[in-house]
């Protein structure tokens, strides 16, 4: 395995620049190579940490030019699926009754219930809140009228940008379905690429729910079948290149059950084996591997519906022994699984733990697993990605994640001076970037 062995060799993001900016900041005798005394350690790891933007590996936003796929705005704020779960807990309408209201109704319901009738004390009620008093709006009113307007007033584009700025973001990975009827048609129209945005191929219709979707393949021309055999697996290859070229994915991605298991004679097992990791090395791009989903164990609440199950993580042994010459940007969602995940990567230097994903994106537990992660792998991770399905959500998820990380890298750099190694701005400065840009642009290099 080459990994790019300095910055400047990695080719694959314009941003690039950006990390090599930050990181050259350092030599211009900013003072930031004096040993710092330990009292002012906490100061400077809060300062560098707002002054690195940071890269969002995995979101589910979409630029402009995908149109009305992007999610923006106070109702879609608030009934994100996250509020639903909690909603149906504190309000007695049946699910069934919330899906035949309006989106505007849904809003009002959710915010009426969770954040006038009750304290929106949650994680989730309290980024709403996070994100109405950065726009100056009132976060204890017992209506939307005012932030509905405030909201249709934004110009999309200058928006995105100003949300980002205030998120600390310099750009954000995407979650692209090229199974999506929209989506695909607005690839195929041709979509304009924004260098703050960057494409992900994401497998989960084809690798998880073929019987549903091979017709589609099958009807631009590739010659699947049913049970994915003969030279569907080629024909799945020549599918992937098609649209590589289309999206030039900075890698291909899939979410994974917590009963997956590798390998396996299953349509799955097939297709990974011998269509996806082999186009995953012919480009070069790493495959990332969301593990521990229990999908729909309430369908009713349709994607607030998703569970969490402990997975076998020996399918991540056994992948990366057998398949060296592929990078596994991997996450767990079972709080249960995380220290195998720190030990396998201690092991395989293709496999990148990142993020705390969707359940485990609460402080306590990311404290917990980055403090962990810290411990048995240095810097040598991705702490966190936002997941934001509502563009104005990057902007709690990370100043929540800055908020948490100030007093655990406080930590380990004050351990780190007391056991005899003086710790300056630039060492800070270095591994913030390296945890938030550059293990991700090194992971992602072609
Ligand atoms: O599979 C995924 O990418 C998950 O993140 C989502 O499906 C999930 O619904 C979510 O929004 C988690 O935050
Ligand atoms: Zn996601």
């Amino acid at each position: 395995m080459t990994w790019a062995s300095d910055l400047s060799t990695v080719k694959l993001m314009a941003t690039n620049s950006a990390t090599q900016e930050i990181a050259s900041k350092s030599a211009s005798g900013d003072g930031s190579a004096a040993a710092l005394a330990p009292r002012d350690l906490g100061t400077v790891v809060e300062e560098e940490l707002a002054a690195t933007p940071f890269i969002d590996v995995h979101t589910h936003l979409f630029m402009p030019s995908l149109g009305k796929l992007g999610l923006w705005g106070i109702d879609e704020l608030i009934t994100y699926h996250y509020l639903e779960a909690e909603l149906f807990r504190s309000n007695p309408i049946s699910p069934e009754q919330y899906w035949t209201l309006s989106k505007r109704e849904q809003a009002d319901l959710v915010w009426r219930t969770l954040f006038v009738e009750n304290a929106p004390v949650s994680e989730a009620t309290r980024g709403v809140v996070a994100v109405l008093k950065a726009f100056g709006l009132p976060t204890d009113s017992d209506n939307l009228t005012e932030a509905r307007s405030f909201f249709a007033a934004q110009k999309l584009e200058a928006h995105i940008r100003s949300v980002f700025n205030l998120a600390g973001i310099s750009e954000v990975v995407m979650t692209n379905d090229p199974l999506d009827p929209d989506e695909a048609a607005a690839w195929q129209r041709g979509a304009e690429a924004d260098h703050q945005f960057h494409a992900v191929m994401r497998l989960d219709r084809i690798l998880n729910k073929w019987p549903d979707h091979w017709q589609i393949l099958a009807s631009q021309g590739y010659a699947v079948d049913a049970k994915a055999q003969g030279k569907s697996a080629a024909e799945v290859r020549r599918f992937l290149a098609d649209w590589h070229n289309r999206m030039r994915p900075v890698y291909m991605a899939v979410s994974l059950p917590d009963i997956f298991q590798f390998p396996e004679d299953s349509v799955r097992g097939r297709l990974l084996a011998d269509a996806v990791l082999p186009a995953c090395r012919d480009f070069g791009i790493p495959l990332s591997l969301m593990i521990g989903v229990r999908y729909l164990v309430n369908p009713t609440l349709r994607l607030a519906g998703d569970a969490v199950g402990r997975a076998d993580l020996g399918v991540l042994e056994r992948l990366c022994v057998r398949y060296p010459g592929n990078r596994f940007l991997t996450s767990v969602l079972s709080r249960e699984n995380q220290h195998e995940l720190c030990v396998y990567a201690r092991k395989f230097n293709n496999l990148m733990p990142f993020g705390c994903w969707w359940f485990l994106n609460n402080p306590s537990i990311v404290e917990e697993i980055t403090r962990e992660r810290l411990e048995l792998l240095g810097t040598s991770f991705i702490p966190q990605h936002s997941d934001a399905r509502v563009l104005e959500q990057v902007i709690y998820k990370w100043r929540n994640t800055r908020r948490t990380l100030v007093p655990i890298l406080t930590n380990t750099f004050r351990v780190l001076e007391e056991d005899g190694r003086p710790v300056t701005r630039a060492q800070i400065r270095a591994e913030i970037t390296r945890l938030f840009r550059s293990n991700f642009e090194r992971f992602c290099a072609r």
